[in-house]
């Protein structure tokens, strides 16, 4: 090998308090797994003996808990974008000692290459392999490893040995031109390919190659349950709904589906449903679900920037690698979430609400319009600019405490012109051509659970006049109920001169 092998150690002495980091990898898969977890070692040193040591962390979405989650715990993080999801993050996220910008995913590879964030000091890239030349082949996850390996002053390497060689061929690395440079994507359908299996870095650059040996992290799903199942079937109904008349073509679209419990089920919904044809992804994260779709057969192709898969899996797929071949290509989320190929493909967007309002605004990212979640990832990309975007979540969480409908949004991520469908447990409200009040009540009548219809019903005729009859003194009444009460069953209107 023509670079040297250094320890996790040797390498995290590499990397100094503030500097710009990138991370490999997009919702765990490709991570760093090893130097990330020595530097939080290093970090904890320092700290110990009175020193300051935080670095700037971007990535290209959520990472692992030996990334995010040891160097939050270390208090090691001041800046990060774009995405997170590691518990011991979002504290320091919710309690200020980490910087988080929530960003939509597929905007920052480009922002860094015009020097919005500064330099890039280190790149850590996990890799499968690395060639004397500097040429290395990617893992399960691209996210921006393109461009942090080409602005990076330094690049050290994670050398993974549960990655298999006959990865290779499986990436589609490619670098847009930036504006006003930018030609089109030549990609017209999602098996397209239009980059290079492996990403080049300058030979110069890479100081040295760690070893490491380990599946991605990622747990199992929670069991399928019946508000889960339910939600599946009624995006599966919709979906038949709009292929019987013609709204959907009957070669049927790409689809992309959103992180998370609600959406695994929705996935395994489309794989029980007859009338649903054979499909392909264009997506950024390929679940276990969809691995069990393509060996139904029922997923044909899946266009993605990340296997986020269970260890389990991970580990089926990688070694069964034939074939998943012809059936899965990894790109850099610039691809994967490109505004200009969701819209050209005609995208069926399907993401997850933490809470809808009846006007059809959708809150994504914060709960109970304070504390961080985990990010609005992709969601925007594709909500946006998908042919038609829905977004599903159950009528209700924590036992009925908290209602995912309510009067107006505590924080909003998509708004009311991006959003077409709103899907939960208890129907489906079809909000296109509706103007704001026809839309409330379909969401009221449709989506809300039935212990909170009343109540929403009397907040829309509280008889606020306009348009959009918001009545702002009551708007987050719900939410103040769960905040005073612990169930948003309690609001009192008179409280509000009503
Ligand atoms: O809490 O973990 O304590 O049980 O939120 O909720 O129902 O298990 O849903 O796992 O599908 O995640 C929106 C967070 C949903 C996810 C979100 C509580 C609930 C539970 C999780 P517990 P569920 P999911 C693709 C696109 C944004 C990014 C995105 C997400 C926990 O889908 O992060 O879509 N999306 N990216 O009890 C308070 C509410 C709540 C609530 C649910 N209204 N108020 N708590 N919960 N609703 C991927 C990428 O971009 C990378």
């Amino acid at each position: 090998m023509a670079f040297p092998i250094l320890s996790p150690e040797e390498a995290a002495e590499l990397i100094h308090n503030n500097d710009n980091v990138g991370l490999s990898g997009f919702t765990a898969s490709g991570s760093p797994k090893v130097v990330t977890a020595a530097l939080a070692e290093k970090a904890e040193r320092l700290h110990a003996a009175g020193e300051e040591f935080k670095i700037n962390v971007f990535t290209g979405a959520s990472t692992n808990n030996w990334a995010d989650g040891a160097l939050a715990r270390a208090n090691a993080i001041n800046r990060r974008t774009p995405y997170q999801n590691t518990p011991d993050l979002r504290k320091r996220i919710n309690s200020h000692d980490a910087h988080y910008f929530d960003l939509h995913l597929s905007e920052l590879a480009q922002k860094f290459r015009y020097g919005t964030y500064g330099d890039l000091d280190v790149a850590i890239i996990e890799v499968a392999e690395v060639m004397d030349n500097g040429e290395v082949v990617l893992g399960t996850g691209v996210g921006n490893v393109p461009t942090y390996a080409k602005l990076a002053k330094k690049v050290i390497l994670e050398l993974n040995s549960k990655l298999p060689k006959e990865i290779y061929g499986m990436h589609d690395i490619y670098m847009p031109l930036d504006p006003p440079y930018r030609r089109e994507i030549p990609i017209y359908k999602p098996s397209d390919r239009v980059g290079t299996p492996t990403v080049k870095i300058d030979p110069e650059k890479i100081v040295g190659v760690v070893h490491s040996d380990s599946y991605d992290g990622i747990k199992g799903f929670t069991e399928l349950d019946d508000v889960t199942l339910q939600i599946g079937a009624n995006v599966c109904g919709f979906l038949i709904g709009e292929l019987r008349a013609g709204r959907l073509p009957k070669e049927f679209l790409p689809i992309q589906s959103g992180v998370g419990n609600v959406a695994n089920a929705v996935l395994f919904g489309l794989g029980d449903a007859k009338e649903i044809p054979q499909f392909e992804m264009f997506t950024e994260v390929i679940q276990d679900a969809v691995i069990e779709l393509m060996k139904m057969g029922k997923c044909k192709f899946g266009s993605t920037c990340s296997l986020t898969l269970s260890d389990k899996t991970e580990a089926e797929v990688l070694h069964n690698l034939d074939f998943f071949r012809d059936k899965l290509v990894l790109r850099p989320s610039e691809l994967s979430n490109s505004p200009e190929l969701i819209r050209r493909l005609g995208v069926i967007a399907m993401n997850t609400a933490l809470e809808a309002d009846i006007f059809g605004n959708i809150n994504s990212t914060h709960v109970v319009g304070t504390r961080m979640m985990n990010g609005i990832g992709g969601s925007g990309d594709f909500t946006r600019n998908g042919y038609i975007s829905i977004f599903s979540c159950p009528s209700v969480t924590k036992g009925g405490l908290i209602s995912n409908i309510v009067p107006m949004a505590s924080h909003i991520d998509h708004s009311e012109h991006s959003v077409d469908v709103i899907i939960t447990d208890q129907g489906v409200a079809d909000l296109r051509g509706l103007d704001p009040v026809q839309r409330a009540e379909k969401i009221i009548e449709n989506c809300a659970h039935p212990s909170y219809r009343p109540l929403l019903r009397e907040y829309l005729n509280l008889g606020t006049p306009g348009q959009t009859p918001h009545t702002v003194e009551a708007a987050l009444a719900f939410h103040a109920a769960f905040k005073n009460t612990g169930d948003m069953h309690n609001v009192d209107w008179a409280k509000y001169g009503y």
